[in-house]
């Protein structure tokens, strides 16, 4: 290489430099709203190519400045990686299935290579790149934010306040006649590795079989690297157990503190802190078919977590962490499970349940977006004709016999259903297994490109 060529590629190489950007997107959701979906197909969409008639909302792809993206393989071995290759492997397997889920969180790191719009840019360098991060961690997370402004008395009454209401109250009763019977002046491990085990066990019946989606502390079902950690052994004890000290309310007084201070403003400080955007996923179709109270519930933990995204100049979150995220997109997931003229309503029944926080935060400091979509389009639309009439219909194969099915699902509510609703109406959207796709083709998917556009689009000019 002559000096003169050896200058122009530093001089190169520099401005290459200063065109890079990074970005880190975190993706968010409760257990079971399709994060890990998304994900496998956020990056599969970014690694198959320039394919414009596969994402025409993609400005980057529709101008055909898009030269690719590829899995970075400088990302720090001392992370959690996202298992990206495991996922897709089950997605693309025959027969294809979904990916199974996983606790805690993850990263993975790609590089993302386009052409630059801008004249000036594509005179200093033929390409650039976006170094994206993408950080998967559970929504219930973020549900123990709130415990930073309660005392662990708060915490309890709010949390009996809770279990009491008529859809839990039938789970939860068990367990409050056992700690009324506890001896309070016990507070050795055994005691409390048992009673903790228990609550565990309380909310993972809450989940499974009330629908609930409120349950906190969200390490109990959600663990991650923290399983096992003496802190994690907590639990409410009954309003009535507080009013006087004893060993046994000290010592999970003393847990809730070290479970504020040595988990969830980490959590804040490590994560949540160092992300520029973020996806928050949300099942409202699942919601539905659980019923009014999970409905309601879902609007509550909604709230909660918004909270996480309101940090004006006199926050908790601004004064703790100063967070730096700029565009959430809220997303109703599964949007393949109905037929595509409900897209509409599925958007905005997403849009009132978060309604109330968005009016409520004053100082509001990130942009939102919300939409319905499908990470990937497990059925195809289309019409059948019924008693001479033409009616919109999908088919797909159905997860519980794995038969083909056609259907109309149902139309989805525009707005929350009142409860009296349900009792007339039954919501059954239905539940697929994956779509087959070939090796070579790009996972079908519902809005995708609109997604990619909303979160990567002016990162990508
Ligand atoms: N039809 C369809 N089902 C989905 C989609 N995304 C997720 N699912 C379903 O929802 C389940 C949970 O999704 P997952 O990504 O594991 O959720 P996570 O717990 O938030 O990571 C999957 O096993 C699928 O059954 C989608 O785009 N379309
Ligand atoms: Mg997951």
């Amino acid at each position: 290489m002559s000096w003169l060529d050896m200058l122009q590629h530093q001089t190169r190489q520099l401005g290459q430099r200063a065109l890079d950007q990074q970005l880190r997107l975190g993706i968010t959701g409760l257990s079971g709203a399709g994060k890990t979906a998304f994900i496998t197909s956020l990056v599969h969409q970014l690694c198959s190519g320039d394919l414009p008639e596969h994402l025409p909302f993609f400005e980057v792809v529709q101008q055909g400045r898009y030269l690719g993206g590829r899995l970075s393989n400088e990302q720090p071995l001392s992370i959690p990686r996202f298992a990206y290759e495991r996922n897709l492997a089950s997605l693309l397997g025959n027969p294809a299935s979904w990916p199974v889920s996983t606790i805690g969180w993850s990263q993975l790191d790609l590089q993302l290579r386009y052409k630059p719009r801008n004249r000036l840019r594509a005179s200093i360098s033929h390409h650039s790149e976006l170094h994206l991060q993408i950080i998967d961690y559970p929504g219930e997370w973020l549900l123990d934010l709130p415990l930073l402004r309660q005392s662990y008395q708060q915490w309890c009454e709010f949390s009996w306040q809770l279990f009491r209401q008529p859809h839990r109250q039938a789970l939860s009763a068990p367990f409050a006649k056992r700690l009324a019977a506890l001896n309070l002046q016990d507070a050795s491990v055994p005691q409390l590795q048992q009673l903790a085990a228990e609550y565990a066990e309380l909310l993972t019946q809450f989940r499974q079989l009330a629908g609930t989606y409120l349950n906190q502390p969200g390490r109990l079902l959600v663990p991650g690297e923290l399983a096992g950690a003496p802190m994690l052994q907590l639990l409410p004890l009954l309003p009535e157990q507080l009013a006087q000290a004893s060993p046994l309310l000290n010592k999970l007084s003393e847990h809730y503190s070290s479970y504020c201070q040595f988990v969830v403003k980490p959590f804040y400080k490590q994560h949540f802190a160092s992300i520029d955007r973020q996806v928050v996923l949300v099942d409202c179709l699942s919601a539905l078919n659980a019923g009014h109270a999970a409905m309601a519930e879902l609007q509550q933990a909604l709230a909660l977590i918004m909270q996480s995204f309101q940090y004006g100049p006199s926050s908790l979150l601004r004064r703790l962490f100063q967070p730096r995220i700029s565009r959430v997109l809220f997303a109703a997931t599964k949007a393949d499970h109905v037929t595509p003229e409900q897209h509409k309503a599925l958007t905005l029944l997403l849009q009132q349940l978060l309604q109330q926080p968005i009016k409520h935060s004053h100082y509001a400091a990130a942009h939102s977006e919300v939409m319905a979509l499908a990470a990937i389009r497990a059925s195809s639309s289309g019409t059948v004709r019924q008693d001479g009439q033409l009616q919109l219909c999908i088919s797909g194969l159905q997860r519980s016999d794995s038969l083909l099915v056609t259907l109309f699902p149902g139309e989805v509510p525009a707005s929350l259903p009142p409860a009296e609703l349900y009792q007339q109406h039954h919501f059954a959207f239905p539940d697929f297994l994956p779509p087959a796709v070939a090796l070579q083709q790009p996972l079908p998917h519902v809005r995708m490109d609109h997604a990619l556009q909303y979160l990567l689009g002016d990162k990508l000019r």
